[in-house]
This record gives C-alpha cells, structure tokens and sequence, in this order.
C-alpha cells in the first residue's frame, strides 16, 4: 500500500507523523505561536529534525466552538508558507474546507489537502481532482459552531464507518485514485468524549482496503476529560492515545509533538514487528 500525495508516494512501514503547523492566533493549544513567517519556517524546520513525515498547515481553527475566518484571511496566512516550505523535504499539507484556499495551496506547491468536511463543499472535489495531491477525508457532523451541542448517534462507530465509505465511493466516482485518499474519524468533531473513546477503541472497524487512516488526537478534550488536566498537560496522555491508534491501524498519526510521538511509534513498532500471531 502506498499513499500518493503530490510529489510524494508514501508507503507504510511504520505509522508516519504528520505535524501540525497552526497559523491561527485561536488555537486552543499553541496559537499564536506561528503567526509569522520566520516563526513558522523554525517550527517546520524543527519537526522536520525531529522526524516528521508530514506537515499540516492550518489557518483557520476548526475545534468546536470557533468563528471561521473569510477565505481572503486564510489565504494570507497559509500561501506564504506554503510558498516558504515548498523545499523542506517531506510533504506539505493543507487543512482547509474552501475550495479557492485549495487550489491556491495546490498552486502554490501542496501536496496534501486536509479537508475535516470530507470535500463537502461545493467545488471542493473540483479543487483536488485535477491535481496528484492527496486528500484527507475526515468525518465531522454539522459545523465546528454547531457540531458539540448535543452530538447524537446510534451507532457512532457504524455511522462514521459508513460516512467514510460513501465519501470515499464518491471521491473515486469523481476520478480521484484510490491510492490518493486517507480516512480520519474526526476526534472531536461533533463527538461525546464516549464517541471518541468507542471510535479510538474500534478503530480497525474504519479501515477500507489500501486506504491509510489517519488519527488526530494530539492534547485534544477528549484526553482532558480523563487526565483533568489542560491542553498544554496533555502530552503523555497525547503519546497513549498515539500509541492505542496505531495499535488498531492508524497509518498516519497527526501531532503537536512531533519527537516524542516518533519515538513513542518507533517503539510500538519494534514490539509489533517481534509479535508472532
Ligand atoms: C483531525 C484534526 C484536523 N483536528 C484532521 N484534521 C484538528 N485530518 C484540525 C478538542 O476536543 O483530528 N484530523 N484538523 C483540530 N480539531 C480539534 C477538535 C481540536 C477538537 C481540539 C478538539 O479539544
């Protein structure tokens, strides 16, 4: 199996560490931090150095809550960084849901589009379909505004499952290869801190043959809820949770923290390989 994202085809023979590059001055871990051009070329730079096989950048919040910001606005924190990081050597992704801030960021030199409304949008398969970049194709129910009110399923782990096939089903109907999608549950998008423990413990109910899937869990509520502690206290239980998806399948794990996440994965990895069935 291997995953084409532009330049780039990853294959999997140990889970990859996509580090988050937010631009947002409202992040509920590290905004502000990176919000100008020298302050996110240092940032990328050091998670390349401690092993990041991918950078997501970021410039609108998406956590529960949140106001969205105009595509204009987006468009000024994201491009000069794309533009700025096109040679660091791994692939560069971009979480946005507007379609003109995709095709800007593939213009631009990405490789990845992020999309945490799963190409919803309308224009937004148009966007990544005549390119080679990958998408990510994440679950969310409703709206960052609105989508932590009263989340509500049935079943949250079939109904997520059944969400990412038909996205999945409709991205290949639209002509995007199969070899270019990943799939991610969405931790914390539109989910009780229960839904996302039932999501992270069945995992390996989501994977879709040849399709990575990826986990965003870094020092998000869900790890608050059962540490009492804040987002900035979250990193060994960030590196537990990191370490329960792989676990179940996860071929991509998107973190903060991106050192300390590689060696957590280096580790589970080696005892993986040693295990006999
Ligand atoms: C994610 C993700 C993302 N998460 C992908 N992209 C965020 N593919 C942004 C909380 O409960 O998991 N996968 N882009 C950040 N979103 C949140 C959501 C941050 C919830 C924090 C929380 O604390």
């Amino acid at each position: 199996m291997y995953f084409q994202c532009g330049r780039f085809r990853l294959s999997f023979t140990r889970p990859l560490v996509m580090g988050i590059l937010n631009l947002t001055p409202d992040s509920f871990f590290d905004g502000a931090r990176y919000t100008t051009l020298d302050a996110a070329r240092a940032r990328a730079q050091q998670m390349v150095e401690e092993g990041a096989d991918l950078i997501d950048i970021g410039g609108e919040s998406t956590r529960p809550g949140t106001t969205p910001v105009s595509a204009a606005e987006e468009l000024k924190r994201v491009i000069p960084v794309v533009h700025a990081l096109r040679q660091i050597g791994i692939p560069l992704s971009v979480d946005t849901y507007k379609p003109q801030v995709m095709r800007a960021a593939l213009d631009a030199g990405a490789d990845l589009i992020n999309d945490v409304r799963g190409f919803r949008q309308p224009g937004a398969l148009d966007a990544v379909r005549v390119s080679n970049c990958g998408v990510c194709v994440m679950h969310m129910l409703d709206t960052p505004q609105t989508m932590q009110r009263a989340p509500s399923y049935q079943d949250v782990v079939a109904e997520v499952a059944g969400f990412l096939r038909e996205r999945v089903e409709t991205l290949e109907a639209s002509g995007i290869a199969r070899a270019r999608i990943a799939i991610d549950p969405g931790f914390g998008f539109g989910k009780t801190v229960a839904h996302n423990f039932q999501l992270l413990a069945q995992l390996s109910n989501l994977a879709l043959p040849r399709i990575p899937l990826l986990a965003g869990l870094s020092r998000k509520s869900m790890l608050g809820a059962v540490t009492s502690r804040a987002p900035d206290e979250r990193l060994a239980a960030s590196i537990a949770a990191a370490v329960c998806a792989a676990q179940r399948g996860a071929r991509i794990i998107r973190a903060h923290d991106v050192g300390s996440t590689v060696d957590a994965l280096k580790v589970w990895d080696e005892v993986q390989k040693e295990e006999r069935p």
